[in-house]
């Protein structure tokens, strides 16, 4: 923009105006021709890339943890997947973070609430040994569920069986960074009083349940995608895509920021030269505007976690109708 603004000025007006910038600087202004950065660009640019965490390492490396740090110690005993770019050891996404969480048998990880939104997907469970509590709701946890903790409602979790669970944590703590409103509050109990018990709730879905009825109908052999209904959370929409056979879908390219995690079978997600190869319990990301596409190894139920809700309620949604 300098090189417009000042193209065609006398020597004498250039020198002019390099002695006027420190001035303007010194009272707190900066020359808008004279920003170090543009204020605008013809398209999305993001320092975060496409990149895959591996359930079967993060899970033994959490076990290795689970030998050192109780959840009593560590609030929370988790290993966050962070996008390796400068000065970032936290966010996988710029509105999201992501971790994988274990809890041993015995184990309760204590309550408390938070202003981000939070949702768990269980990746392994014993059947009725795992639950989360909501608001004093007590819900399963089983293989293959997602669970929702909106905004500031109390959470904790806790394991009475005797096997190790484990699941994915994703979080929009990346935004209330970014917009400041956090806060924190810790349960003035350790565990959370249980008020009610259910296995239907509108904060409990069951992947599984979906798929199936996604597989009875016509074309599920084919790669077909189904949005999960999740008003309680502003940030944060649901996709399950489906096959049950190999298929390939179709490519996308949109402002969303998308983690996706494999519920159940393998394959692979490309984007442009770049291929990842993933299997159950993997966790990777598509960051805005990334082009890509999924191919699908044989029968596959793939939960993609994006922020298209909060682009879409401040108008800022777009797809390229013609994904590069
Ligand atoms: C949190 O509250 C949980 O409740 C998991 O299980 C991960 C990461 C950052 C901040 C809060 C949980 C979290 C978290």
């Amino acid at each position: 923009m300098e090189a417009l603004a000042t193209a065609g000025t006398s020597a004498g007006t250039a020198a002019a105006l390099e002695q006027l910038y420190p001035r303007l600087a010194r009272e707190t202004f900066t020359a808008g021709w004279h920003s170090r950065s543009p204020a605008v660009w013809p398209h999305p640019r993001t320092g975060f890339k496409p990149r895959l965490w591996s359930y079967k390492r993060g899970s033994a490396l959490l076990d290795e943890a689970g030998e050192l740090i109780s959840p009593e110690r560590a609030e929370r005993r988790n290993l966050v997947m962070f996008n390796p770019m400068e000065g970032n050891d936290y966010f996988a996404l710029p509105t999201m973070m992501a971790a994988y969480q274990m809890i041993k048998g015995g184990e309760y990880a204590r309550n408390h609430r938070h202003s981000p939104n939070a949702l768990r997907v269980v990746i392994d469970a014993q059947d009725d040994d795992v639950f989360t509590v909501v608001d004093g709701v007590c819900l399963p946890m089983r293989r293959g569920d997602v669970l929702l903790t909106p905004n500031w409602c109390w959470h904790s979790h806790f394991n009475r069986g005797s096997g190790k669970a484990y699941w994915l944590d994703v979080l929009d703590v990346p935004l209330v960074h970014l917009l400041q409103p956090m806060f924190f509050e810790p349960g003035q109990a350790f565990e959370q009083s249980i008020l009610e018990q259910h296995a239907e709730h509108p904060y409990r879905i069951e992947t599984a349940q979906v798929a199936r009825q996604m597989a009875s109908e016509p074309g599920a052999s084919a790669w077909r995608s189904r949005a999960l209904p999740a008003p309680s959370m502003k940030t944060i929409s649901l996709t399950l895509h489906t096959t049950q056979a190999p298929a390939v879908s179709t490519p996308v390219q949109a402002v969303e920021n998308r983690i996706y995690t494999v519920v159940e079978g393998s394959g692979q997600t490309h984007f442009g030269q770049e291929t990842l190869q993933w299997e159950r319990g993997d966790v990777f990301v598509a960051p805005m505007w990334t082009s890509h596409f999924h191919a699908a190894a044989g029968p596959v139920r793939l939960l993609e976690i994006s922020d298209r809700a909060l682009f879409e309620a401040l108008g800022f949604h777009r797809s390229a109708p013609t994904p590069q």
